[in-house]
């Protein structure tokens, strides 16, 4: 597609601004996690959970949990403890995946990963930690949300954590591997993997703001919808992206035989395949107006990001 001067411009200037937000969401939620650790009683985990969680990843489930509280003006600080939270069981996900009985990586967002540095068993004990402390997080004393919220919020997040959620889908990318699997296998396989994640950050937006099942279910299979095409982008970053810009090796899905879309469809369709998604998700934000402006950003982002 030829883009005019203009138009370039516009997207450079809106690809800094979200730069910018990223950073500021990522230092916001960085301190709250560091302020959390410090006031409870340290532990030997404790620096290799912060070497997994703190000052590292681009912490988009947090732009995305606070974009969509836009949607139903939520108050920040009813947000801060979930955006935590999910970074907790995120960067546990992550850590558990690098292992060398996982996806055996060495380096993650640009530097060791946790195993390499901490060694197996440390790594395995903080990404446990990180898991029980995102339960913490929701559940805190002084997080001045009500207790039926609370409570609906940690169900939420151990079933879409735990064997109907992340757990399952990494089990299924790893059976998957070197087999042929059809694109209705692929797309339930990588919707629990990434997809459960960001489905209850927007699950977690309407239970805040009190809407009723309907919309909740709206929200929720929205999120998902957007983990999916956050992992058909990381998919097609593998192929052609940097790892540089990344922070982690590139080129492995292929050499470990990964099933996933853009194999299964080739590059063009795959393409095309997210694209669609793209826009379906926009067209159902149309009914938010100016509210849905940071999501709608963020969620281009994720489909145009180059890291
Ligand atoms: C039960 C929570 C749980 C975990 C154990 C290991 C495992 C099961 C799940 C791994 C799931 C996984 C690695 C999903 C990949 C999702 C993905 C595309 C990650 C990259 O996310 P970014 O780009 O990373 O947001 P940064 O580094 O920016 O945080």
């Amino acid at each position: 597609m030829n883009y005019s001067k203009k138009d370039l411009k516009k997207f450079h200037k809106a690809e800094i601004m979200i730069k910018k937000k990223l950073i500021k969401n990522a230092k916001k939620i960085d301190k709250f996690l560091l302020n959390f650790l410090n006031k409870q009683k340290s532990s030997s985990l404790v620096r290799p959970m912060k070497y997994g969680v703190i000052s590292g990843g681009k912490k988009i489930r947090s732009s995305i949990i606070l974009d969509a509280g836009k949607l139903f003006k939520i108050n920040e600080k009813k947000l801060i403890n979930i955006c935590a939270a999910v970074e907790c069981i995120h960067s546990y996900s992550l850590i558990h995946d690098d292992l060398p009985c996982m996806d055996n990586d060495t380096i993650r967002r640009g530097k060791p990963s946790t195993h390499i540095k901490y060694g197996e068993a440390s790594a395995v004990l903080a990404g446990s930690s990180l898991l029980t402390l995102a339960f913490e997080i929701i559940t805190d004393q002084k997080y001045l949300i009500s207790s039926k919220i609370k409570s609906e919020l940690a169900r939420s997040l151990a079933s879409c954590s735990g064997h109907t959620g992340i757990a399952e889908g990494q089990e299924l990318d790893l059976k998957f591997e070197k087999k042929k699997k059809n694109i209705n296998q692929i797309i339930d396989m990588q919707k629990k993997k990434t997809g459960k994640l960001f489905y209850f950050c927007l699950y977690a937006t309407a239970v805040v703001a009190n809407k009723d099942e309907k919309e909740k279910k709206l929200l929720s299979s929205l999120g998902e919808d957007i983990g999916l095409l956050f992992q058909l982008s990381d998919d097609f970053l593998d192929k052609r992206g940097s790892s540089k810009l990344m922070g982690k090796p590139v080129k492995k899905d292929n050499k470990k035989g990964k099933s996933t879309l853009l194999k299964l469809m080739g590059d063009k369709k795959a393409f095309l395949y997210a694209d669609n998604l793209k826009k379906n998700i926009l067209r159902k934000l149309v009914k938010h107006g100016k509210k849905a402006k940071d999501l709608i950003n963020t969620i281009n982002f994720i489909f145009e990001r180059k890291y």
